[in-house]
């Protein structure tokens, strides 16, 4: 197998391409592709800072790694969510990557911080662990984004995460989702701006980045994804892929070419009216917002210095 643009020995084939590249070329095929993304969806500039959401996995890790190598100005986010030796081990991931490339890292600690970790305020809370984690992270990554003074939060979210939930907002008609599942959400009443900038890569292709790439990652998955539904929905269109390969992209980026925009108007319909939380500060539809009532019932406090600078940009 041979490199398809120097014909030196290929470490990797990507049948969606048709090509096969060489560790030096398979590196430079992934900077190229999340710069294309980052272009064509504009969504941010030289120049510009932005705060990497990284959790020790092999895509936040490679989306920090190409950002930084590509010259943007990427601080890393980790938050300490309290899940047992997995939060421990994918912190000391985190940690040791900071470490070796001497990039800026912010670290926020649930319990720390707020006086619960996320098992035990899911119980607290009646929620299931995921959807306390999901609210605790949207909290903490907007608080540290806006608290920063950051131009984008960027998340590691690749191909295979976004056409999976494409594939399920579709199964089930959530055609409120279906209008925001763009790779870019642009800021707005005190939410600073989000963006994907590897939906271009796929899963095997992240983790063969960071192999290459010298990359060091936990590669146990948290032991509270069991059971999540997107994992069906992967396999479903992996099977899909190995028989049409490229049917997983066209599927994912032939929706944001067709027919996204066509969603925009429920989108807009299903956003609620929001105000500022009593509490945080944080834009919300009622006078405390989810993320306190999470954190009041599982017994933290959310610090009195909290509301800072929300809604001041
Ligand atoms: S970290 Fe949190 Fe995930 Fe673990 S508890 Fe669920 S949401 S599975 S990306
Ligand atoms: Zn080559
Ligand atoms: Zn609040």
């Amino acid at each position: 197998m041979k490199c398809t643009v120097c014909r030196g020995p290929a470490v990797i084939d990507l049948r969606r391409h048709n090509a096969n590249f060489c560790a030096e070329h398979f590196l430079k095929f992934c900077r190229d592709q999340v710069e294309r993304t980052i272009d064509d969806f504009d969504m941010f500039a030289p120049g510009d800072r932005v705060l990497v959401a990284v959790s020790g996995g092999k895509d936040s890790l490679a989306a920090w790694h190409i950002l930084r190598h590509l010259g943007y100005d990427a601080t890393g986010l980790y938050i300490g969510l309290g899940i047992g030796e997995y939060s421990d081990t994918s912190h000391r991931y985190v940690a040791a990557f900071a470490a070796e490339h001497d990039a800026p890292l912010i670290t926020v600690d649930l319990r720390e911080r707020y006086g619960y970790d996320i098992p035990g305020g899911a119980r607290a809370a009646r929620r299931t662990p995921c959807s306390a984690c999901g609210l605790s992270k949207r909290h903490v990554f907007d608080e540290a984004a806006i608290e920063g003074a950051f131009d984008a939060v960027a998340t590691g979210h690749n191909l295979d995460d976004e056409a999976a939930v494409l594939f399920g907002n579709v199964l089930h008609w959530h055609t409120e989702y279906l209008g925001r599942q763009s790779p870019v959400l642009a800021a707005r009443d005190g939410f600073p701006r989000k963006v994907k900038p590897l939906v271009r890569l796929g899963e095997r292709e992240m983790a063969a980045y960071c192999i290459v790439a010298g990359i060091d990652y936990i590669v146990d998955e948290c032991p509270m994804a069991r059971g999540n539904r997107h994992l069906h929905y992967k396999a479903a269109l992996n099977d899909i892929e190995a028989a049409s390969p490229g049917a997983k992209a066209d599927f994912y980026f032939g929706f944001l070419r067709r027919a996204a925009d066509r969603f925009d108007g429920e989108a807009e319909a299903g956003r609620e009216q929001l105000g500022r939380c009593d509490t945080c500060g944080a834009p919300s539809p009622v006078e405390r917002c989810a993320f306190c009532r999470l954190v009041e019932r599982a017994g933290g406090a959310v610090p009195v210095n909290a509301p800072t600078l929300r809604g001041a940009k």
